[in-house]
């Protein structure tokens, strides 16, 4: 896959009075690499439609997409990839439906994270770094410790999520992530081209 920096996951929770896709245009515009549609409410007519406009979107401004949970949406809009957690299709499983695409797994612990490499995910997510409420089924924080685990022992990239906000990513980054994914923090700003700019500005240094 392309290698990314910043990666910008919806959560219209954050925006209730703007556009889904102004915001990630927005983001994108910012400089955001990656966009990821998550959304645990919509149905499956309302998620096909948002996900037809931000491949749209996403192709409009080459960033790759990504689509979480729902394999058959993401085929049948030709999605970059997919994002998986630990209770959902496993990998090998994934793999066989999407082919080449981007399969992304969320790990907890070096355990998974070793587990998702060597059945040849394309990226990890790594987190919750930090508490977030933005997750609703309650994973305790992973802590940076966990990010060093995993800059020391995975090769393949991995991006930190949960909590990371402008005023605590530093810490991330010192802990070895050189990647990024923010949901609140960016799509909740009231400058979201603002917001993405100072984490690739963090990021960068
Ligand atoms: N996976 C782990 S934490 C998280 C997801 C989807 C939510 C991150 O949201 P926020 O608002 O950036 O804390
Ligand atoms: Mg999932």
């Amino acid at each position: 896959m392309k290698d990314f920096r910043l990666y910008a996951i919806t959560g219209e929770q954050f925006h209730p009075n703007r556009d889904l896709i102004e915001v990630m245009e927005e983001a994108i515009l910012g400089g955001v690499d990656i966009v990821q549609l998550r959304d645990k409410t919509s149905g499956k007519q309302e998620l096909l439609r948002k996900a037809r406009a931000l491949r749209e979107l996403t192709r409009k401004h080459d960033v790759t997409f990504i689509v979480n949970d729902h394999i058959d949406i993401a085929m049948e809009v030709d999605a970059d990839g997919i994002h998986l957690g630990q209770g959902d299709l496993p990998l090998p499983e994934a793999r066989k439906i999407v082919g080449g695409k981007i399969i992304g797994i969320s790990t907890h612990a070096l355990q998974e994270a070793l587990l998702a490499e060597s059945q040849g995910a394309d990226y990890i997510g790594v987190g919750p770094v930090f508490r977030t409420a933005t997750k609703a089924d309650v994973v305790d924080p992973v802590s940076v410790r966990y990010v060093r685990e995993v800059a020391q022992f995975i090769k393949i990239p991995f991006v930190a999520i949960g909590g990371i906000k402008l005023n605590n990513v530093d810490e991330v980054i010192d802990a070895g992530a050189t990647r990024i994914c923010a949901v609140s923090e960016i799509v909740g700003s009231s400058d979201v081209r603002g917001t993405c700019e100072a984490f690739l500005g963090k990021l960068k240094r």
